[in-house]
């Protein structure tokens, strides 16, 4: 396993639109392992392929519960703290079907790093994939997955979060980027 370089805007690799894969074979296998090792260390919730520059339909997410065990007198033991790992694979993922109620989730993203900003997305999506064995999968999703996933779909359109926000916040956005990276 390896890490890949996250590409960040206005990188124009990030506008592309992603491939459908043909095959979930074993070199698949091991470019999802490096996108998952990359997710773990930026850190990240979500990663989408192209963000590491392979312009096919592939992302990964991890939602990362974080377990605190308490002691005898209901006390959180913070030392003991451990995420629990749940990685979940998604190939070729299609959504099959929305919900008319909307959720509001003050999103962030890899490539656009530390912006924030307010997306309004469906609240449940209905979702086809293919699994990391290649088998095909169909589920209702709701909450921060529903959320993750579509943001990640997005990517697969060469579509960012800021791309939701108005014209306004996302030249806000672009403009701190710029200064930040120059003051680099
Ligand atoms: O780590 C991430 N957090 C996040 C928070 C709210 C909505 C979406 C995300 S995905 C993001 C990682 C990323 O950029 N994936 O493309
Ligand atoms: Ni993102």
């Amino acid at each position: 396993m390896a890490l890949r370089e996250i590409l960040v805007v206005p990188h124009p690799v990030l506008k592309q639109v992603s491939q459908p894969v043909e095959q979930v074979d074993d070199e698949l296998r091991a470019l999802m392992d490096d996108m998952l090792e990359t997710m773990y260390d930026a850190p990240g919730i979500g990663l989408a392929a192209i963000q590491v520059g392979v312009p096919e339909r592939i992302l990964v997410i991890d939602l990362q519960r974080r377990i605190t065990p308490v002691d005898d007198e209901g006390n959180e033991v913070e030392d003991e703290a451990r995420d629990i790992r749940e990685p979940q694979y998604f190939v070729n993922p299609e959504i099959v079907w929305e919900s008319e109620e909307y959720g509001v989730y003050n999103e962030g993203c890899l490539s656009v790093p530390e912006m924030y900003g307010d997306v309004e997305r469906p609240a449940r999506v209905r979702v086809k994939w293919l699994g990391y064995d290649g088998a095909a999968h169909e589920e209702e999703l709701d909450g921060l997955l529903a959320t993750c996933l579509q943001h990640e779909m997005d990517h697969l359109d060469g579509i960012l979060f800021v791309d939701h926000l108005s014209k306004l916040k996302r030249d806000m956005i672009m403009k701190k980027l710029t200064k930040a990276r120059k003051g680099k």
